[in-house]
């Protein structure tokens, strides 16, 4: 079994997402850590998948039951995550911003963020600037990462909506905003004043824990 062209690898691909999760289940009974899983197998094969569709070969259908297959494979992954008993971090709001349904990358990146110790607080998708305001402050001024994600060149300007809805709110001391989502990027992210961002999941944790180093 080759790293990248697993079993589950295939399901993803395939969108067989009745048997995702005994090939997720088939990859820990191999000794592959879960983050291994997500990072070698999940994400590689959802960016496959987006190829396919960026090339015409695969259509909203193929994407949805592919979407799907991953699901299936985060819902094994996501508990041990959770339980791998990472050092505590600090509490990070996520969400994909208003307009914007695409909540595969946002749930890798809480996932990984989950297990890397941080708190995670999931608002799910279509999240608009006052909901991220108002979860901020039902926690009592205590120090937040607000996340967001986007995947649309149309909602994008919902990350620097929520920037200014924060500073509006008096937020922006006890707030650290991170960006990502395929068309942002580090000079969008850097224009529009947010303090962090990530091409990856992966990446997004050391962004955080360094941000995190210089403030909490
Ligand atoms: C799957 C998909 C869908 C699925 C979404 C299912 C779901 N539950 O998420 C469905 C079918 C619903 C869908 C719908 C639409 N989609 Co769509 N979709 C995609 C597709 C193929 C893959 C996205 C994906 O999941 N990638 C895999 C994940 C793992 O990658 P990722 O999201 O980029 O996340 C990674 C990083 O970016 C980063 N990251 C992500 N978020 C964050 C957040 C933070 C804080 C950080 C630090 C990092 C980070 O980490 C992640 C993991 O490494 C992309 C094509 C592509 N190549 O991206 C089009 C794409 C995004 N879709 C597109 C479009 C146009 C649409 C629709 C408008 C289509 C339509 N006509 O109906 C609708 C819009 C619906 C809406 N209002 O949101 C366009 C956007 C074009 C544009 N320039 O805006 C794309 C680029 C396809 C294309 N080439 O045309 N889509």
């Amino acid at each position: 079994m080759s790293e990248e062209r697993s079993e589950l690898y295939q399901n993803i691909v395939d969108g067989d997402f009745d048997e995702a999760a005994d090939s997720t289940q088939a990859l820990l009974d191999a000794g592959l850590s879960p983050g291994e899983i997500l990072d070698g197998h999940v994400v590689p094969a959802m960016g496959e998948v987006g190829n396919l569709f960026d090339e015409g070969e695969y259509f909203v259908p193929e994407l949805l039951m592919a979407a799907k297959a991953a699901q299936e494979a985060m819902a094994i992954l996501n508990p041990l995550l959770k339980q791998s008993g990472a050092e505590r971090q600090g509490c990070v709001v996520i969400g994909t911003v208003k307009g914007d349904m695409h909540d595969i990358g946002k749930n890798l990146v809480a996932a990984t963020l989950e297990g890397a110790g941080f708190e995670v607080v999931d608002l799910g998708c279509n999240v608009p600037p006052e909901k991220f305001v108002e979860t901020v402050q039902a926690r009592g001024g205590a120090k937040t990462f607000v996340a967001m994600s986007a995947l649309l060149t149309t909602t994008i300007p919902q990350m620097k909506a929520t920037i200014d809805a924060l500073a509006a709110a008096g937020l922006s001391e006890s707030t650290r905003t991170l960006v990502g989502g395929a068309p942002v990027t580090k000079e969008f992210a850097e224009s529009i004043g947010a303090d962090g961002y990530s091409e990856s999941a992966n990446e997004c944790v050391a962004v955080a824990k360094e941000l995190a180093a210089n403030w909490l």
